[in-house]
């Protein structure tokens, strides 16, 4: 059985500074959720775990960092979390799902072909930059493209804070490109469409040897082939999460996120000469002086707007949802005090 420390875990300060001595040989990192179950890894190896008794397994995500009950068989608590990566669960509920959790760098994986899009693009950067992960946008398929830097400029023109690696998923040699994320201590997530590569980055990053499969070639759609979330320790030592493809991704929660983007439009805005400019007809509008300039385009302005009234819409349903549930405890507890009262 491989033993782990916690360093090769990926342990840092933050966590140690949450835990006990005593907690400490009770502490492990889940590497999958199961419906009713957690997968971890431990310093004495793999373990299986149950949720803590009052929560379900929705409530973990891959990445994180627990204390188990000294038999290792239950969660007694999370510790809290340096980063969380969160979307608007798919469907009609509003809640916020997690996708993985302590992600250091966030790897939003597109193609040099047809996935690529600036509009997705923007949404994952947000979604870094609100759960606090560093942006790293990786273009696959270079070796099928007449200009991949062309892609990656376009990628480095979206925020300051992208940087933008073009390479060929399938050589292992030019995955090494991503090492540096890759070191212990670091855990780099992989996101992005179907098809786009992340389990064959993930394969030549680590020593699994996980499904892959071709695309269409009509569209250069994926075929969905990986189907849950998974940790995987990388050749150099840190921790690579590969998800599966998630083609639309709606952001909640995330208007911090979406402003660091799109910081030029709101550096813009400030030297509007109203306050409350909303950037449409409005007299000394900065940001439509800017479209006019050429330095902003129509476009961006656009796509940010669309993901702001998105995003205020998602973070109001969820509120309510929240507002709701929480409404709902208190009736609930008010009833059984009442009845407990009753009989008392
Ligand atoms: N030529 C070439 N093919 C690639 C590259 N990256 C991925 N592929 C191929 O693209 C197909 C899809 O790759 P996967 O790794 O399964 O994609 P994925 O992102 O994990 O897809 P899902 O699991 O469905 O989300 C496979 O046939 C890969 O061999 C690349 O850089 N160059
Ligand atoms: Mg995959």
């Amino acid at each position: 059985m491989t033993e782990y420390s916690l360093t090769d875990l990926g342990w840092s300060a933050p966590f140690r500074a949450q835990t006990t001595a005593e907690d400490l040989s009770n502490v492990a990192r889940i590497t999958s959720v199961a419906r009713d179950r957690l997968f971890a890894l431990s310093q004495t190896g793999p373990q299986t775990l149950l949720p803590a008794p009052d929560r379900t397994t929705a409530a973990y995500a891959v990445g994180d960092w627990v204390v188990t009950t000294p038999d290792g068989t239950r969660i007694a608590r999370t510790l809290s979390r340096q980063t969380a990566l969160t979307r608007r669960a798919a469907g009609t509920g509003a809640e916020a799902q997690l996708i993985a959790a302590n992600v250091d760098t966030l790897g939003i994986v597109t193609s040099c072909n047809a996935d690529f899009n600036e509009a997705r693009l923007e949404r994952f950067l947000a979604l870094a930059a609100s759960a606090g992960s560093l942006p790293l946008v990786i273009l696959t398929k270079a070796d099928l493209c007449d200009d991949p830097r062309a892609f990656a400029r376009r990628a480095e023109r979206l925020s300051p804070l992208v940087t933008a690696l073009a390479l060929n998923a399938t050589d292992p040699l030019e995955t090494e490109m991503l090492a540096p994320w890759c070191r212990t201590g670091q855990t780099l997530a992989l996101v992005g469409s179907s098809g786009v590569g992340k389990s064959t980055l993930t394969n030549a990053l680590t020593t699994e040897a996980l499904a892959t499969q071709g695309i269409r070639e009509d569209d250069a759609k994926g075929r969905h082939t990986t189907t849950s979330r998974g940790l995987y320790q990388t050749r150099f030592g840190g921790w690579l999460i590969d998800t599966p493809g998630m083609r639309a991704l709606r952001l909640t929660d995330a208007a911090e996120g979406i402003d660091a983007v799109f910081d030029d439009i709101d550096t813009l805005a400030r030297s509007c000469r109203f306050s409350d400019c909303r950037h449409e007809t409005e007299p000394g509008c900065a940001v439509q002086d800017a479209i006019a300039s050429g330095a902003l385009s129509a476009d961006r302005l656009h796509r940010w707007r669309k993901l702001r009234r998105e995003d205020a819409h998602n973070s109001a349903t969820l509120h309510e949802a929240r507002a709701r549930d929480k409404a709902f405890g208190k009736m609930v507890r008010r009833v059984m005090a009442e009845k407990h009262n009753r009989k008392g």
